[in-house]
């Protein structure tokens, strides 16, 4: 999976480069982020990359001619490469919240450019010309696409087969079958008076199996009814869950 990152501020990509299961996959060539920073692309000496929006009012823009020029360089690089071009995706709060889905299509294109706007926007200009797709981590104003970037290429990279060692593989379970994670517990047995629910400390495989899955399932239908209704709606709910959702 390969991924292009325009952003005027690349180095806060060691935080995905750098760390744990994304670094190792990074290492490991399953993933690679390729960074284009836009200030490397400007003409003028002062290396301008935004200014002020006209029609009046605070924040400044970013300016069309650096984007373009960044996008141009990347795709040529991918053309000497023989790489193909995926789609150009823009960080914004205007874009479809992402999800677990939309981070299984995304592996499914096997590459993406992601575009991390500064400032107050970017010129309207460079996304009816150039962006392919617009994705938003959710409902709140950040100062920069780069987070929400980093947080949708996590997502992807645990999803590339091999980036999760035997260890970790289970923590896909939550949201793979689209219901909230049962609780988890560790040692010690005892914590202050608090103990490990009896059933995983039994090693009957059945009845834990059984325990999670009502535990989610109690759990979704508390916290995130909408999960329930999805997951009923996709047929992921078989009869026994259905049984025990009408006895709660
Ligand atoms: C988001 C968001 C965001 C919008 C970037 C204003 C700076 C900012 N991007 N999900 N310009 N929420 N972007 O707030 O993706």
């Amino acid at each position: 999976m390969r991924f292009d990152v325009v952003s005027l501020f690349p180095e806060m990509f060691t935080a995905l480069t750098q760390w744990g299961i994304t670094g190792r996959a990074c290492e490991q060539g399953l993933a690679s982020i390729n960074l284009w920073n836009p200030r490397d692309f400007c003409s003028d000496p002062r290396k301008t990359v935004d200014d002020r929006t006209y029609g009046g009012g605070p924040g400044m823009v970013m300016m069309v001619k650096p984007l373009e020029d960044t996008i141009t360089a990347l795709k040529s690089a991918h053309h000497a490469q023989n790489i193909q071009s995926g789609p150009i995706c823009l960080l914004a709060p205007q874009g479809e919240i992402f999800c677990q889905k939309i981070a299984e299509d995304i592996l499914n294109y096997g590459n993406l450019t992601f575009i991390c706007g500064r400032y107050e926007a970017v010129d309207q200009r460079f996304i009816d010309r150039n962006v392919d797709l617009q994705l938003s981590i959710g409902d709140f104003v950040l100062s920069g696409g780069e987070l929400p970037a980093m947080t949708m290429m996590d997502a992807v990279i645990r999803l590339i087969p091999g980036a999760l060692g035997d260890g970790e593989s289970a923590i896909q379970d939550s949201f793979m079958n689209s219901l909230l994670d049962y609780p988890h517990y560790t040692r010690p047995e005892i914590y202050e008076n608090l103990s490990v629910p009896d059933v995983l400390l039994g090693g009957h495989h059945a009845k834990i199996a059984n325990w999670r899955r009502q535990k989610s399932l109690e759990l979704t239908l508390k916290l995130r009814p909408d999960l329930i209704e999805s997951a009923r709606a996709n047929g992921l709910l078989s009869k026994e869950d259905e049984q025990f959702l009408r006895g709660l």
